[in-house]
């Protein structure tokens, strides 16, 4: 199995994964591994080396991105919320490999990273940060509100949960268009907790609606477990009572990540409906900048650390001999140099015009029930 355990499951559901899945004639991420493996006695790699090198980039840029944005954070240069995604970054690099053009992503307000995996542009993003006119969401979305319309992307939400039935609804867009596009729709696993979710499960699956969801289960929502918060801690079951196609990932690696969403999209774009992965990752820092994460011990992170999706793309590069040690550590200082580029753009840039406050909101002068 490529699963891996949270503290304190149990087996059973294993079990009723696999007879659920080859009931349904799904692919279980345990059929893909061993296709995968099959390949790679004759071939080495599933991917080519151009794959490898592009997620490595953009996982690369992702980590030193954040890396940076944390030492400013604390430097007071960026102020207010401001959630890391360091350690998650398969789940937006693997579902950008394995999507089109077209498809549209929303996700909740750990959204420095998707834009970053999108092409957004690392200076408009910490620009967005630094809260300055030339962010990404003009200065004033902040990190929690990065927005890029052209690239599909969707926000950047803050109210937990709240991006669910926005996916859904642009999903809805894309079939009443009669488009083959899908909206991959990101929510934690604290925000399946909502019941909001239950109802977009529902609409989504009575409507046949092309959404995938991704339930990125970090293991917290805050500071409260995946186990404190609920009876039902394989996620990804949330989705059978709707009949949904459901399954979990070890997302930790790009590989089944890109296999997985690439599956989903397939079962999607064929007018079959949802699909629900849960992508079963790890933060390696706090819920946010203020919070030390005395909840977990110091031996869990490391063991996450050990499957490092940065490592792995790493030493699949290598080992493949699609990269040498040194070109890998010039893509390193060419990154670093990107992104510091990137703080330099910020600190130099305006800040909005006050007047920018009144712009890009929705007024409706004739609203009928405001009682002056
Ligand atoms: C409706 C609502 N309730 C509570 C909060 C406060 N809050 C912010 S983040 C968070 C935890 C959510 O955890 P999860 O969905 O697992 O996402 P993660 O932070 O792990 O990415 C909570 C409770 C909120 N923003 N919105
Ligand atoms: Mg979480």
């Amino acid at each position: 199995m490529i699963l891996f355990n949270f503290a304190g499951q149990n087996k059973a559901w294993t079990h009723r994964l696999i007879n659920w899945h080859c009931k349904n004639k799904i692919l279980t991420i345990d059929k893909m591994a061993s296709a995968k493996e099959k390949k790679t006695s004759s071939k080495k790699t599933q991917f080519s080396k151009e794959t490898y090198l592009n997620w490595h980039k953009s996982i690369l840029l992702m980590r030193r991105f954040e890396e940076k944005a944390g030492q400013l954070y604390g430097r007071q240069k960026i102020r207010g919320f401001c959630h890391l995604y360091i350690g998650q970054e398969a789940c937006a690099a693997g579902a950008v490999s394995a999507l089109k053009e077209g498809d549209s992503y929303i996700t909740a307000y750990r959204d420095h990273a998707h834009p970053l995996a999108l092409g957004s542009g690392p200076n408009v993003v910490m620009a967005e940060l630094f809260g300055k006119a030339t962010g990404i969401s003009k200065g004033k979305g902040g990190s929690m509100h990065m927005f890029d319309k052209e690239r599909h992307f969707y926000g950047g939400h803050g109210i937990v949960g709240g991006q669910i039935p926005l996916g859904i609804g642009l999903a809805f867009a894309e079939k009443y268009k009669k488009t083959d596009n899908l909206c991959i729709t990101y929510l934690g696993d604290g925000a399946t907790r909502q019941g909001a979710l239950h109802e977009a499960f529902n609409l989504a699956m009575h409507y046949k609606l092309p959404v995938i969801f991704a339930i990125e289960n970090n293991g917290y929502a805050m500071g409260t477990s995946v186990q404190r918060s609920s009876n039902v801690h394989e996620l990804y079951t949330l989705g059978e009572s709707y009949d949904m196609p459901s399954q979990p990932v070890d997302a930790m690696s790009v590989e089944n990540v890109h296999n997985a969403v690439a599956e989903a999209a397939k079962h999607v774009r064929e007018g079959k409906g949802p699909y629900l992965l849960e992508f079963r990752t790890y933060r390696y820092k706090g819920h946010s900048m203020s919070d030390p994460a005395k909840y977990r011990t110091k031996e869990e992170v490391e063991a996450y650390k050990k499957r490092d999706p940065l490592e792995q793309t790493k030493d699949a590069l290598l080992k493949n001999k699609f990269a040498t040690e040194e070109e890998l550590e010039e893509m390193d200082k060419e990154i670093k140099k990107v992104v510091e580029d990137s703080v330099k753009f910020a600190e130099e840039s305006p800040w909005p015009d006050p007047e920018e406050a009144f712009k890009d909101v929705y007024v409706q002068d004739d609203y009928p029930f405001i009682m002056e």
